[in-house]
């Protein structure tokens, strides 16, 4: 059993320390409106009057507010810096890799020790065998704490030191989302404008999951072996999608969809044609994402 300092008590809050009373650990929570801390003690939870006073007698502190300016505003206070001192901090308000970083580095210096985490899941699946999060930083308490990090998410991950990589690895598999959720709304708006009946929708929908699944990997890992130039391992060259992306854009000019997902990805592959990239395969696209 652990004696949890907790500083939230929103929607994913309020599910991250249910959990850890069912789990048989003390939560002294605190939230901005107490009456949502104070809701918790029916499920064995102590309300805290200030941030300071929920992380006095704990053994480690959670943190899961709005954003880093709503918890910056509460860590930085000096009775809750004083109250942090030599105890871990386990960050689980989402955030940028360099938001990560820096609070690390004034975690640390202020006698700390710091683990940033990423949720992947929502508050439903919180404590479930399935729920990811991930967690860099100190190894060390990473480590004396899984079993606790396992309750929260039976598929949370240590990845690494750098305190900025899991909520780095967070971002990329949330523009992975976003690209397919995104990419759903425009095949969506395709099948409705072209009116697709019922059944032709039900026979289109087991074909999706094959097509992202082996389009994505192969992608990865062409990008990751540097296979991005013609040569006779390319399967499609940038050309060949162009010309293929163009009746994409006619369908959707014609029955007048939106045309900002299609004219994104579009622009992105006349710049490649224009930089002379015709011949090069698709995953040499990935080039023109990464920083300048
Ligand atoms: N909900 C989800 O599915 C996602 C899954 C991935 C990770 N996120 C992150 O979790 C953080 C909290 O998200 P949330 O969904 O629980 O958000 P709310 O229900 O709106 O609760 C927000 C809590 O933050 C408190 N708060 C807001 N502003 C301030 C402030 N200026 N000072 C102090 N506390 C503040 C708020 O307090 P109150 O409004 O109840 O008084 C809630 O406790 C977030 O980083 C997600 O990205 C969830």
């Amino acid at each position: 059993m652990t004696t949890i300092g907790f500083l939230g008590a929103g929607r994913m809050g309020t599910a991250l320390v249910r959990t850890l009373l069912k789990n048989g650990h003390n939560v002294h929570v605190w939230n901005r409106t107490a009456a949502k801390a104070e809701a918790l003690a029916a499920f064995g939870a102590v309300p805290a009057s200030g941030p300071e006073a929920a992380i006095a007698g704990a053994d480690i502190a959670i943190v899961n507010l709005l954003d880093y300016a709503a918890s910056d505003a509460q860590l930085r206070k000096p009775a809750v810096m004083q109250a942090l001192k030599g105890k871990l901090l386990v960050q689980l308000t989402s955030g940028s890799p360099k938001t990560a970083r820096d609070t690390g580095t004034w975690a640390t210096d202020n006698g700390m020790a710091y683990l940033d985490g990423a949720i992947m899941a929502t508050p439903n699946v919180i404590g479930s065998s399935e729920t990811l999060i991930l967690y860099s930083g100190s190894r060390p308490h990473y480590e004396k704490h899984a079993t606790l990090f396992a309750e929260l998410g039976g598929k949370s991950a240590f990845v690494g030191e750098d305190f900025g990589k899991a909520s780095a690895l967070d971002s990329a598999l949330l523009a992975q989302m976003w690209g397919t959720l995104f990419g759903t709304l425009q095949a969506l708006a395709i099948i409705r404008a072209e009116s697709i009946d019922a059944e032709t929708y039900a026979g289109f929908l087991p074909l999706v999951q094959p097509v992202i699944d082996a389009a994505e990997q192969d992608l990865m890992q062409r990008v990751r072996d540097g296979r991005d130039r013609g040569d006779d391992d390319t399967l499609a060259s940038i050309a060949a999608h162009s010309a293929a992306f163009h009746h994409l854009r006619e369908i959707v000019r014609e029955r007048g969809i939106n045309s900002a997902i299609s004219d994104a990805f579009g622009s992105l592959l006349e710049s490649a044609i224009a930089k002379g990239h015709q011949d090069d395969d698709f995953a040499m696209l990935a080039r023109f994402m990464a920083a300048a």
